[in-house]
């Protein structure tokens, strides 16, 4: 480009400039000259993220279900950003669920699934109570598989990562569903964040 005169210049690279070399020649009226250092682009492949809106930072875009759970909660922090879905925390009879669907691509050797749980509950003792299914779901919402199944009785300080294979699943349109009941009394909040399903 020349001819630029403006404090500032932005232009649009294509994939072909991947490393490519630029930099910034500065001529003033009488034809004297500086050039600065070149900068070379290096383009990086972005990671084929399955899960949108994983973090819930765009809050219920992407997800189904009770999108109501989904949001920021005083003393309930995110695991990333500020927001996180949170079901339970109620302390009455309730069900509720989030999900979306996922398309996995036929030719991968691993799809690591995983997302950040924290649970608080006041329950006590070792009676599961309060309850937290992860399940892969076909289109029609049959159970292909119950991932995994929490309760109060895990409950512990802090997020922990969970983390799962969903490589059976590999060119299939699969939901991912969390799905929570709680009894009658005494609240058990299931706070997810941070989901991610990344096929390698
Ligand atoms: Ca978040």
């Amino acid at each position: 480009m020349t001819g630029a005169n403006a404090a500032t210049y932005s232009f649009t690279t294509q994939i072909q400039d991947n490393g490519a070399q630029f930099y910034c020649k500065v001529t003033d009226a009488k034809g004297a000259s500086l050039t600065s250092n070149s900068a070379y682009l290096s383009l990086v492949a972005v990671e084929n993220q399955l899960i949108n809106n994983g973090s819930f930072e765009m809050g219920a875009n992407g997800w189904s279900g009770t999108t109501s759970a989904i949001g920021t909660f005083s003393n309930q922090p995110a695991y990333d950003g500020s927001k996180l879905a949170r079901l339970g925390g109620k302390g009455t009879a309730n069900t509720s669920s989030i999900y979306q669907t996922i398309t996995i691509p036929a030719n991968v050797t691993s799809v690591p699934f995983s997302f950040a749980l924290h649970i608080d509950s006041a329950e006590t003792g070792s009676t599961a109570y309060d309850k937290l299914t992860v399940a892969v779901q076909n289109t029609a919402g049959t159970v292909l598989k119950t991932l995994a199944t929490y309760s109060n009785v895990n409950k512990a300080a802090g997020y922990q990562i969970k983390s799962f294979d969903l490589a059976a699943y590999k060119g299939q349109n699969v939901r991912i569903v969390f799905s929570a009941t709680e009894d009658s009394s005494m609240q058990t909040s299931f706070a997810i964040d941070k989901v991610s399903a990344l096929p390698k």
